[in-house]
C-alpha cells in the first residue's frame, strides 16, 4: 500500500502536555497547572511542571524527529508563555522560545504546524469566565494574530483550536478537564464562544497571508453495538435516532458552523433547554465560517450509542436525553478505548462527502498501552499492530476518495496525559520521567520505515 506522492507523515504533542518549565521566561499560569494542582483531579496528584522537559530538551526532541524522518510536526503553543494573563502586551521571551523551536524544525527540514489552542487558557481569563465568556474569543484572536505576525513568515500551517467539543463539555460540562466546572448551560455557551473565536481568529490569520488554516475536532463515526462489527447492519429507528443525535452534537455542532455556517437545529434545540441560546448573536454565524481549508481529525475509537428511552442527559452531552452510551465488542487500549481500524475509515468517507468544501488531515491517531522497558527497548507490538491497522484504514479511504492530506501520530513523546497523568503512555518514544531519557519505541522504528516507504 502505497500513498499519495504529496501525503505528510508526521507526529503531534501539546504545550502542556510536554513542555514543563511552567514557570520560565515569564509564562503566566494556565487552566492547567490550576486544575491539576488541585487535590483529586488527575491521577497520582501529576502535573505538567516538569512533563517531558521539552522546554529546555527541544532541541534533542527536533533530533528524534529527524532521525525518524517525519515531514511535519504538530505542536501547541502555550496562550500564558505569550500572554502571561491572556490579554494585553506580549511577551518576548515566551515567544521566542517557538521562534526557536520553529527555526529547529526547518532547520531538519521538517514542517512545523501550529496549533493555537490545546486546552491551556490563561488563568486570568478564567477569572473573567473563561469560554463562557463572550470577550474570551476576542482575546484569542488577538493572540493569534500577535503569534502569526511573529512565525508567520516561517509557518505555512495553521490549527486555530485542538478539540473545542472537549475544551467545551469536558472542562465546563462534566468537569473531567480544567476548569472542571459542571454546568450544560455553561458547557454549551463555551462551544458557541470556542467556535466564535476559531472564525476571528482565522481571518485574522488569513488577513496575515497564512497558507493553510485548519480547526481540529475530536469527530467519530457514532455506531450502534451492532454496527461496530458490522458496517452494513442497519440500525431500526430509535437506534438510528440515537445515532443521529449524538454525531450531530459531537461533529456536526463544530463542522456545519465553521464549514458551512449553520447550526444544526438540534444544536439551537438544545441550548434552549439549557439556559437559552441566547450567546448566539446575529452575525455570529458569519464570523465562524470564515474559509478555512482543512478540518484536522483526531480518530481513537468509535461513539457507541443506543436508544435509552427515559435517561436523562449524560453531563458531557447536553441534548442526549434518551441515549444509551454503550461498549463496544472490541479489544480494548490502556485506556479502555475499543479498538476499532475500520471506524477511521468510515469517519474519513463520511467526512469527506459531506463537507466537500475541506481537505482532511489526521491529525491524531495513537493509543496507549502498558508499555515495559527491557534492555532498554520496548517492544511495543500492540502499538505497532494499532497504527498498522488504522493505516491501513487511512489508505482505504484515500482509495475510496476521501481528500485527504496526512497523518500525524499521536504522540512523538510520552506525555502528560490530562486526568490520567503519566501513567498512560502513548508515545512511540518512552520517556523515562524521572532521568528525561528518551528511548525509540519498536513502533517508532516501524513508523521510520513506513515514512521511508511512503506506505506499508
Ligand atoms: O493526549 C490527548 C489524546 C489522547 O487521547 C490529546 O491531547 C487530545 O487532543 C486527544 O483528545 N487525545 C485523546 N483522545 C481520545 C478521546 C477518546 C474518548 C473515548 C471515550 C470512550 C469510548
Amino acid at each position: 500500500m502505497i500513498f499519495p506522492e504529496d501525503f505528510v507523515w508526521g507526529a503531534a504533542t501539546a504545550s502542556y502536555q510536554i513542555e514543563g518549565a511552567v514557570k520560565e521566561d515569564g509564562r503566566g499560569q494556565s487552566i492547567w497547572d490550576t486544575f491539576s494542582h488541585a487535590p483529586g483531579n488527575v491521577a497520582n496528584g501529576d502535573t505538567g511542571d516538569v512533563a517531558c522537559d521539552h522546554y529546555h530538551r527541544y532541541q534533542d526532541d527536533v533530533g528524534l524527529m529527524r532521525e525518524l524522518g517525519l515531514a511535519a510536526y504538530r505542536f501547541s503553543i502555550a496562550w500564558p508563555r505569550i500572554q502571561p494573563d491572556g490579554w494585553g502586551s506580549i511577551n518576548p521571551r515566551g515567544l521566542a522560545f517557538y521562534d526557536r523551536l520553529v527555526d529547529a524544525l526547518l532547520e531538519a527540514d521538517i514542517s512545523p504546524y501550529v496549533t493555537l489552542y490545546h486546552w491551556d487558557l490563561p488563568q486570568g481569563l478564567e477569572e473573567r469566565g473563561g469560554w463562557t465568556d463572550r470577550d474570551t474569543a476576542f482575546r484569542f484572536a488577538d493572540y493569534a494574530q500577535a503569534v502569526h505576525d511573529k512565525l508567520g513568515d516561517r509557518v505555512g500551517d495553521w490549527a486555530t483550536l485542538n478539540e473545542p467539543w472537549v475544551s467545551a463539555y469536558l472542562g465546563y460540562g462534566n468537569g473531567v478537564h480544567a476548569p472542571g466546572q459542571r454546568d450544560p448551560a455553561a458547557a454549551m455557551r463555551s462551544a458557541h464562544h470556542l467556535l466564535l473565536g476559531h472564525g476571528l481568529a482565522a481571518r485574522r490569520l488569513r488577513d496575515g497571508g497564512a497558507r493553510r488554516i485548519m480547526l481540529v475536532v475530536n469527530s467519530a463515526p457514532v455506531l450502534t453495538p451492532a454496527q461496530v462489527n458490522d458496517p452494513a447492519a442497519v440500525p431500526g429507528e430509535a437506534d438510528a435516532a440515537a445515532v443521529h443525535r449524538i454525531h450531530t452534537l459531537l461533529t456536526r455542532q463544530f463542522l456545519d458552523p465553521a464549514v458551512n455556517g449553520t447550526y444544526p437545529a438540534e444544536v439551537l434545540e438544545a441550548a434552549e433547554r439549557n439556559g437559552g441560546a441566547g450567546h448566539i448573536k446575529d452575525g455570529d454565524l458569519e464570523l465562524i465560517n470564515a474559509p478555512i481549508d482543512l478540518v484536522g481529525v483526531n480518530y481513537y475509537n468509535p461513539c457507541v450509542v443506543e436508544s435509552g428511552p427515559g435517561l436523562p442527559a449524560d453531563a458531557a452531552w447536553p441534548g442526549s436525553e434518551g441515549v444509551r452510551f454503550a461498549t463496544a465488542d472490541a479489544p480494548t487500549t490502556a485506556m479502555g478505548w475499543p479498538i476499532v481500524p475500520d471506524g477511521l475509515s468510515r469517519l474519513l468517507v463520511r467526512l469527506s462527502r459531506d463537507y466537500p468544501r475541506v481537505g482532511l488531515m489526521v491529525t491524531e491517531n495513537g493509543a496507549a498501552f502498558e508499555d515495559v522497558v527491557e534492555n532498554g527497548r520496548v517492544h511495543d507490538a500492540d502499538r505497532v499492530a494499532y497504527l498498522n491497522g488504522h493505516l491501513r484504514e487511512v489508505w482505504r479511504a484515500i482509495e475510496a476518495g476521501a481528500d485527504l492530506r496526512g497523518y500525524l501520530v499521536w504522540s512523538l513523546l510520552d506525555n502528560f496525559e490530562w486526568a490520567e497523568g503519566y501513567r498512560r503512555r502513548f508515545g512511540i518514544v518512552h520517556v523515562d520521567f524521572t532521568t528525561q531519557t528518551r528511548v525509540l519505541k519498536d513502533s517508532a522504528v516501524w513508523y521510520r520505515d513506513v515514512i521511508a516507504r511512503n506506505g506499508l
